[in-house]
């Protein structure tokens, strides 16, 4: 077992990285997240903690054709992100890929929000990614998510993650938060926390 501060890793832990990618981490990005670069180093060492632990690394990454209703200028909400093969949907160029599956999500104009699942922003239908699958044949029971953004698809990864029954743990400093809305993000980490979520400095 090793820690990075309060958090623990073993073999039935696996980390989850949420679209650390250009488009939310670089400050050229087209959806950046305030302070976005500044959670990489911080990552990385929950990385490096998760695998001497013997703990299963996954990433995901944000994915979307250059048309989607994801994108307000589709009828959504946000402007243009991480197209898919553009350099802003590449992951940030800081962050350590080790060995572990890399999840892509909102690849058929779907929203992407959660790493477990995707929704049709239209006919609101769902479907699951391969994550849930990933983590059951890993054995995993403990769920440790960080990366971008804490009020949007990190909260859905970890809100799905207990839904699935796992035991789930964000280390809120190595998360930001979008703030669509002022006061996005102490909303989410309090829903996080009303769901059970274990949060961390
Ligand atoms: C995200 C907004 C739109 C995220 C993805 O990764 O948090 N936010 N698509
Ligand atoms: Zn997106």
């Amino acid at each position: 077992m090793t820690t990075t501060d309060d958090v623990r890793y073993d073999d039935t832990t696996a980390l989850i990285v949420v679209d650390v990618q250009n488009d939310f981490a670089d400050p050229e990005g087209g959806l950046y997240v305030s302070g976005g670069e500044e959670i990489v180093p911080l990552v990385n060492a929950h990385i490096d903690a998760a695998r001497q632990a013997g703990a299963l690394v996954a990433y995901t990454q944000d994915w979307h054709p250059p048309e989607t209703p994801h994108f307000e200028k589709d009828g959504g909400t946000w402007p243009v992100h991480c197209v898919r093969g553009t350099w802003g949907a590449e992951l940030h160029p800081a962050l350590k890929v080790v060995d572990g599956p890399v999840v892509k999500k909102g690849v058929d104009g779907e929203d992407g929000y959660s790493g477990f699942s995707v929704r049709d922003p239209v006919s609101g239908e769902e479907d699951a990614t391969e994550l849930g699958s990933l983590l059951e044949e890993a054995g995993v029971r403990h769920v440790v998510v960080t990366g971008l953004a804490g009020d949007v698809c990190v909260k859905e990864t970890a809100l799905d993650a207990r839904r699935l029954g796992y035991d789930v743990t964000l280390p809120v400093d190595t998360t930001r938060f979008v703030e669509l809305e002022p006061g996005d993000g102490e909303r989410a980490v309090e829903e996080l926390r009303a769901a059970g979520v274990t949060i961390r400095p």
